[in-house]
């Protein structure tokens, strides 16, 4: 097993990733900014190193900041979490060139993803069904962007290649606003990305968000976790997530399963993963792959009882995967509401003293955050500052369980959005399950 672990991230994942080493006897260290040495996985570390100011680029983004702590702390290993450096390819190899354990898949494979047009391809190349598309990038020819659009019919979605998450995107609805529509969404990812490639696609219209989780051990092995959904989000942040997504049969689950371990095998992948799919009239569509563990990857642990982080660790200690496919169960269902320091209406940010705390808890209860009374939530963040997890044998048990929980949940001092949560949790179409991507801004009345 890994000796030493680097955890180069922040909040409630540095915590979670701390735990999961605990119980595997591995020593760990906390990287942290000055304004995050009270974080409560800074105090549990065997060793804690401050590597700047608070602001993400003097710290969580400084790469040599934290090579070199993993350097004097003697770390074999670094978990980059999610977000800052954990989808960054020239970070990965810099990880491993410094002789470093990159807690994750080869620079390549981030690489690959993270263009989204060679992601695409790959992915279709190994048998993974995707959107009708340009198949690659469009041309300065506009008779054949013309054609190809008329080939997909009308409407369209034109996408930058360097973008992915709901950044860089256009929708076209007619021949006559193609031309513009390209030269704009070429403009914008140029100045966004410094990187002009577009493809197109057929615009789905009213698709729900289910993605399926894969692990990997780089061996030749890969397993998937079924699905999540996470349609209920706003302004393309999630605020709702389950597992598994409703009306997903074992037999569709199973398909869409299997095709994305064959394309982890054919691509060498290694480490936690996720497809992203568009799902629409019982048809799945590829659009992105996330290379990284998820904010949501909890109610998939739910459901299937695999640790996510400790067969991370267990990977990139070079050990094959624990556990082959036929030992994976879906059992139950999950729902995780996230929950952030912000104005439940407005959506503003909200940092501050948290003046009360009282965690919910009970059988099929999680509670993912590393908040404490008296902690300030810092104004430099992501403004998530937990993660409400119910686990339950069937959706309406789970559901019952987040209503209480988000009852029991008490912060005081800064604002929260467990009033929308527990909206949410009171709405009768999300009590019948299967709401699409534009639900949640629909209810709130707002961007439409
Ligand atoms: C789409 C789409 C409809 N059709 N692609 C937005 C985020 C990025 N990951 C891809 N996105 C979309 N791609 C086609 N061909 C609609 C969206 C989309 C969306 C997708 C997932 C979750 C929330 C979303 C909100 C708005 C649009």
């Amino acid at each position: 097993m890994l000796d030493k672990v680097l955890i180069a991230n922040r909040g409630e994942i540095a915590l979670r990733v701390l735990r999961a080493c605990k119980e595997l006897g591995i020593k760990t260290v906390a990287v942290h900014s000055t304004a995050d040495k009270n974080l409560k996985h800074v105090l549990l570390a065997d060793e804690s190193i401050c590597i700047g100011k608070p602001a993400a680029p003097d710290s969580y983004l400084n790469v040599p900041a934290i090579v070199a702590a993993a350097e004097v702390t003697n770390s074999v290993a670094i978990h980059p979490g999610y977000g800052f450096l954990a989808e960054n390819a020239d970070f990965a190899d810099q990880v491993e060139q410094s002789g470093f354990v990159f807690i994750g898949p080869k620079g390549d494979t981030i690489r690959l993803m993270g263009d989204k047009v060679s992601a695409i391809d790959a992915m279709k190349k190994a048998g993974v069904p995707c959107v009708p598309g340009s198949d690659g990038p469009l041309t300065p020819d506009e008779d054949r962007n013309k054609a190809i659009a008329k080939r997909i019919g009308y409407p369209i979605i034109v996408k930058a290649a360097g973008g992915g998450g709901g950044r860089g995107m256009r929708v076209v609805r007619s021949e006559d606003e193609l031309v513009n529509s390209i030269a704009m969404t070429q403009a914008e990812a140029k100045a966004a990305f410094n990187n002009d490639v577009v493809y197109m696609e057929k615009f789905l219209e009213n698709p729900r968000h289910v993605e399926i989780q894969v692990l990997a051990d780089g061996q030749g092995n890969a397993i998937h976790l079924g699905e999540r959904d996470c349609s209920m989000q706003r302004r393309h942040q999630k605020v709702v997530e389950e597992a598994p997504a409703p009306g997903i049969t074992p037999e569709m689950r199973n398909k869409i399963g299997e095709r994305c371990c064959r394309a982890c095998i054919e691509i060498g992948y290694r480490g936690a993963g996720t497809f992203e799919f568009l799902y629409e009239n019982g048809e799945f569509y590829f659009i992105e792959m996330n290379t990284r563990i998820q904010v949501e990857h909890p109610v998939s642990e739910m459901i299937t009882s695999v640790d996510l982080i400790k067969e991370q660790l267990r990977i990139a200690a070079g050990q094959p995967l624990s556990i082959d496919q036929s030992q994976v169960r879906i059992k139950g269902h999950a729902i995780e509401c996230r929950i952030n320091a912000e104005d439940p209406d407005t959506f503003a940010p909200s940092p501050g003293k948290i003046e009360m705390f009282h965690a919910p808890g009970g059988l099929g209860v999680r509670w993912d955050s590393h908040i404490y009374a008296g902690y300030s939530v810092p104004p430099n963040y992501d403004s998530m500052i937990g993660k409400l997890i119910t686990y339950g044998e069937s959706r309406d048990v789970a559901i019952a369980r987040m209503r209480h929980a988000l009852d029991e949940l008490v912060v005081e001092g800064i604002k929260t959005n467990i009033p929308l949560q527990k909206r949410i949790m009171a709405d009768e179409n999300f009590g019948t399950g299967g709401t699409n991507i534009h639900y949640l801004e629909k209810k709130l009345g707002i961007d439409h």
